[in-house]
């Protein structure tokens, strides 16, 4: 009688799961070769063209713990967070001083002044395909971010590591690291060098937090595509996502179809501006500007994307109410 409601109460709380649109969290059988073949849910050619995937981006297996917020309950019936087990893989996306993208295009067009690698969310071997599922109604973009101590980021410059970028090359929202880049060349680094930052379309700061060593930061980004709106929600470790800012304006996106566009996660990292150059190459921040060529490294985990159909997932089977 009493394990027969245990029973029941675990079929109420996977019944409760929100729907997935795209999951990112690597399975443990999600494998090198995958990553440098771009198999489902990765696309990963943003990257320096003399170097195959797995140079720069490592799978690490068991060898760290993800975020815990999307661990499995041994027993779904007895939701102890002790008893619980990961299903994906943590993963480190690092850049050096080979990671400079070469976009299609004739001629090509080295993006010398950027050193970035990206993965882009991909399903059934289509990215773009992904945009009409993920980018309609309100959904929720989840990632969880934790600093790689061996191979520290410069603040001194700007990082962008996550983001949605529709074909304006526009970031409807971007997860931001370092100091922004500017010029010409102000103070550096900045004093909120070392937060994490959430900027809207519009790149208004919306929320910012210290990026810690050795803590997942867990973030949720709801949008509303048709009524162009933000709200975010945020935790570190095993607590609970929390809703951290209120509903947001982010009216300067395009609306529809001109709005949507690919979710990337990674390191981009901006240079600085070379004195050197002439006025139009120090603007064109794409492909002229100093770099260090250093070797610097983010490691991600619990990469998703849900409808708020049911509500938004905060951890541990627990749903919270979209940010109204
Ligand atoms: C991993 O295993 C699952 C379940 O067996 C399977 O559906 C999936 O295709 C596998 N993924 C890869 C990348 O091999
Ligand atoms: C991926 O590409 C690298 C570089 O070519 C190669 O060494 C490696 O064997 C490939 N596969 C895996 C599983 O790393
Ligand atoms: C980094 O790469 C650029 C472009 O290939 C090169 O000009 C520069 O010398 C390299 N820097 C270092 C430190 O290797
Ligand atoms: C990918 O999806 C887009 C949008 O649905 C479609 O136009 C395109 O043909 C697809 N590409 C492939 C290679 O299937
Ligand atoms: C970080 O970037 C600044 C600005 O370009 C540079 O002066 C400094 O040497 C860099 N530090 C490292 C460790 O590369
Ligand atoms: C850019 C690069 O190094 N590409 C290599 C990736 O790996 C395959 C085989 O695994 C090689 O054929 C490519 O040349
Ligand atoms: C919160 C915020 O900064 N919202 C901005 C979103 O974009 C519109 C249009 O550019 C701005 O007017 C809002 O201020």
């Amino acid at each position: 009688m009493v394990l027969s409601s245990f029973v029941l109460l675990g079929v109420v709380v996977s019944a409760c799961a929100t729907p997935v649109i795209y999951d990112g969290r690597a399975p443990y059988n999600y494998t090198g070769d995958d990553l440098n073949n771009s198999v489902d849910p990765y696309l990963s050619v943003v990257k320096g063209s003399t170097e195959n995937a797995t140079y720069y981006t490592t799978l690490l297996g068991h060898s760290l713990d993800p975020t815990p917020l999307w661990n499995e309950y041994l027993f779904p019936w007895l939701p102890l967070r002790s008893l619980s087990y990961a299903t994906e893989q943590p993963m480190t996306i690092s850049i050096d001083n080979t990671s400079i993208f070469v976009p299609g295009g004739n001629p090509p067009q080295p993006q010398n002044g950027f050193r970035r690698t990206e993965l882009i969310a991909q399903k059934d071997n289509n990215h773009t395909a992904l945009n009409n599922l993920a980018d309609v109604g309100t959904t929720v973009f989840h990632v969880s971010i934790r600093a790689d101590d061996m191979l520290p980021l410069n603040m001194s410059h700007e990082y962008q590591i996550m983001w949605i970028e529709p074909n304006d090359g526009s970031h409807v929202f971007e997860i931001q690291l370092g100091s922004p880049f500017t010029n010409p060349t102000g103070p550096l680094p900045v004093a909120d060098a070392h937060y994490l930052k959430v900027r809207n379309h519009a790149l208004d700061l919306l929320f910012e937090t210290p990026f810690t060593s050795g803590d997942w930061h867990n973030f949720a980004i709801q949008i509303d595509w048709t009524e162009l709106t933000l709200g975010v929600f945020y935790s570190t470790n095993a607590q609970p996502l929390e809703v951290v800012t209120g509903l947001e304006d982010n009216s300067s996106t395009l609306p529809a179809a001109a709005g949507q566009g690919d979710y990337h996660f990674g390191v981009l990292k901006l240079p600085l501006v070379d004195p050197s150059d002439t006025p139009s190459e120090q603007s064109n921040v794409v492909h002229y500007g100093i770099q260090e060529g250093d070797k610097e490294a983010l490691t991600y985990s619990g990469v998703f994307i849900e409808s708020v159909e049911d509500g938004v997932s905060a951890g541990w089977g627990k749903l919270i109410s979209p940010i109204a």
